[in-house]
C-alpha cells in the first residue's frame, strides 16, 4: 500500500509540520522508529522567501537546501539518522512555481537574489508560463495548470529546460537518501510534466504522492495522476469527519467512489485542512480527533499519515519564536506548542497494531446502529472505537486465537482474556478505544528507500 512496505514495519507515515531536520533526527531515534513508523514527511527543504509565516516554505527562491528548518547538512544528518532508526524521510516537493509575483524580490532565507521572473543561475522569464493572472477558476483547466495559484509565479514545466532543472532538484534530494517525495500542488501542473519529469530521476520509480484535492465538478481529479505516483484522498478525510461528528455506524461507507485503497493517501487532517475551513477534523477536536486516527489506523483503506503540528490561532502565523530565516526546534516537552500527536499512547497503540495486522481484512464487524462498532482484522486484531458520550460495556466476538492481550491504546496496558470461543468482555470509556493484535516481539530492520 502506497509506499513500501518496510519489513516488520508496515508503511505508516507520520507528518512533521514544520519540524526542524535536527528535531526531527532526534525524534527519529528517541520516538518515531521505536514506535514503528516507517516514514516521516517533512516540510520543504529547499530555500525559499524570508517570513515568519509558516507558508514561506512553499515559495521556492532555489533549489539550495538551505531553509527555516535547517541547513544542508542538517537535512543530510536527519535522513542519515532518521535511516538508521528505520524511518525513511518523504520530502514535500514544491516544483509548480517559485514565488509570489505579489512578493516582488527580495533575499531568500540561504542569501541567493530573487525577483519576478529573475532567479539568478536557475530560472529567467523564459522559465514562467505565459498567463501572468491568478487561477480563478478551478473549472478552467488551461487557468489552473498555466496561470498562478495565489500569485506564485508558474513554472513552464512543458519546457525540457525547466524538467531538466526541477529533476536535478529532486536527484539532489535522491542522492541524499531521501525515500520518496509528496508533490506539493499537483493539480497544477499537467499529469504528462509530472511524467517526464519523473523519467529524468536517478529512481524514476521512486514513491510519490501527489497532492491533488479532489473537489466536486473540477475538471482535474487525483485520478489523472496516478500514471506517476499515488494520489492524496481528501474526500477520505472529509468523510471521517462527518462520520466522527454524527454516527460511525455506517463508517465502512467512508471508501465509497473513492481511489482503490493501494493508490490512495490517506489522513485525518494536513497543514491545510487543519486551518482552512471546515473539511476535516483537526487537534482541536481532541479526543474526537484521536479516535479518528484510531479508525484511519485500524481500517485497512490506503496508505496512513499520521499529522503533527503545532497549536495555532492564527492562519498564517509561524511556529511561535520564529525569526524570518529560522523556526525554533520542535520539543514535546513544550506541550503549549507542539501537539506531539504522534506521542499519544493511542496513537504509537494504532501504529503497533496496523502493523501487526498487516495483510489482513475486516472481519466480525459489528456496530450499535450509532456510535459503538468494533472489527476485527482476521486472526490477528480485533479493535473497539466508542465514538460515544458514555461507556460502553459489551462482550465482543472475535476471531483471535484464544489468550492474554494487551490493550495496544490503554497507557496503562490492560490487560483482556479471549476464550477459546474467541469472546473477551471489555468496559470502553466514552470516546475511547481499545485494540488487540497479535504483536510480534521487536519490528524488524530493513532500511527504507531502499530498492526493491
Ligand atoms: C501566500 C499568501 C497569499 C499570497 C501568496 C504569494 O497566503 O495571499 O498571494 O503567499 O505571495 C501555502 C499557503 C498559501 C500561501 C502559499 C505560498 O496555503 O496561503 O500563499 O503557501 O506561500 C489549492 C491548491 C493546492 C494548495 C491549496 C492551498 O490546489 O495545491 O490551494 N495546497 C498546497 C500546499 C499549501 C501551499 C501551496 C500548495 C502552494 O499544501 O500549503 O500554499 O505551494 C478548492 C480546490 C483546491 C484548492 C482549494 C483552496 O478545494 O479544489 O485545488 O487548493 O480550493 O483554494
Ligand atoms: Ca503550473
Amino acid at each position: 500500500l502506497g509506499a513500501p512496505e518496510v519489513p516488520g514495519r508496515g508503511s505508516t507515515a507520520l507528518n512533521l509540520f514544520q519540524w526542524t531536520w535536527s528535531s526531527v533526527a532526534a525524534e527519529c531515534t528517541s520516538t518515531i522508529g521505536p514506535a514503528g513508523f516507517a516514514y516521516v514527511q517533512v516540510s520543504p527543504p529547499q530555500e525559499h522567501i524570508q517570513g515568519t509565516a509558516w507558508w514561506t516554505s512553499y515559495q521556492p527562491v532555489s533549489y539550495r537546501l538551505e531553509s527555516k528548518l535547517g541547513t544542508r547538512a542538517e537535512f543530510k544528518n536527519m535522513v542519515d539518522t532518521c535511516r538508521a532508526a528505520g524511518v525513511g524521510i518523504i520530502a514535500d516537493a514544491v516544483i509548480n512555481h517559485m514565488t509570489g509575483a505579489d512578493a516582488g524580490s527580495g533575499t531568500g532565507t540561504g542569501g541567493s537574489t530573487f525577483g519576478v521572473d529573475n532567479f539568478p543561475g536557475i530560472y529567467d522569464a523564459s522559465s514562467f508560463n505565459d498567463c501572468r493572472s491568478n487561477i480563478s477558476n478551478y473549472g478552467d483547466r488551461y487557468q489552473v495548470q498555466n496561470c498562478r495559484l495565489v500569485s506564485l509565479q508558474d513554472l513552464r514545466t512543458g519546457s525540457n529546460a525547466v524538467r531538466d532543472r526541477i529533476a536535478a532538484y529532486l536527484n539532489d534530494l535522491l542522492s541524499l537518501g531521501v525515500a520518496g517525495f509528496r508533490m506539493d500542488a499537483s493539480k497544477h501542473i499537467p499529469a504528462a510534466d509530472l511524467e517526464a519529469i519523473k523519467s529524468r530521476l536517478s529512481n524514476p520509480n521512486v514513491f510519490w504522492v501527489h497532492e491533488v484535492i479532489g473537489s466536486a465538478g473540477e475538471p482535474i481529479q487525483p485520478s489523472e495522476y496516478l500514471g506517476s505516483g499515488d494520489s492524496h484522498e481528501f474526500q477520505y478525510a472529509r468523510n471521517l469527519k462527518s462520520y466522527m461528528d454524527g454516527s460511525i455506524a455506517g463508517i465502512r461507507g467512508i471508501t465509497n467512489g473513492l481511489l482503490p485503497s493501494d493508490r490512495a493517501g490517506v489522513f485525518v487532517d494536513n497543514h491545510d485542512t487543519e486551518r482552512d475551513g471546515h473539511g476535516t477534523m483537526n487537534y482541536q477536536w481532541g479526543q474526537k480527533y484521536i479516535l479518528g486516527n484510531v479508525f484511519m489506523l485500524a481500517y485497512p483503506y490506503g496508505w496512513p499519515t499520521v499529522y503533527s503540528g503545532y497549536k495555532f490561532t492564527d492562519r498564517d502565523a509561524g511556529v511561535p519564536g520564529s525569526t524570518a530565516t529560522r523556526v525554533p526546534d520542535a520539543s514535546c516537552s513544550n506541550t503549549a506548542v507542539w501537539t506531539c500527536m504522534h506521542r499519544k499512547p493511542e496513537i504509537q497503540g494504532m501504529v503497533k497494531f496496523r502493523n501487526a495486522v498487516s495483510g489482513t481484512s475486516v472481519t466480525s464487524w459489528w456496530d450499535d446502529g450509532n456510535n459503538h462498532i468494533a472489527f476485527g482484522r482476521g486472526d490477528k486484531g480485533y479493535v473497539v472505537i466508542n465514538n460515544g458520550a458514555n461507556a460502553v460495556t459489551r462482550t465482543y466476538q472475535t476471531s483471535l486465537p484464544a489468550g492474554e492481550y494487551t490493550d495496544l491504546v490503554s497507557a496503562t496496558g490492560t490487560r483482556y482474556t479471549v476464550d477459546s470461543s474467541g469472546r473477551f468482555t471489555a468496559t470502553v470509556p466514552q470516546y475511547g478505544a481499545l485494540a488487540l493484535a497479535v504483536v510480534a516481539s521487536t519490528p524488524g530492520g530493513g532500511e527504507p528507500g531502499d530498492p526493491g
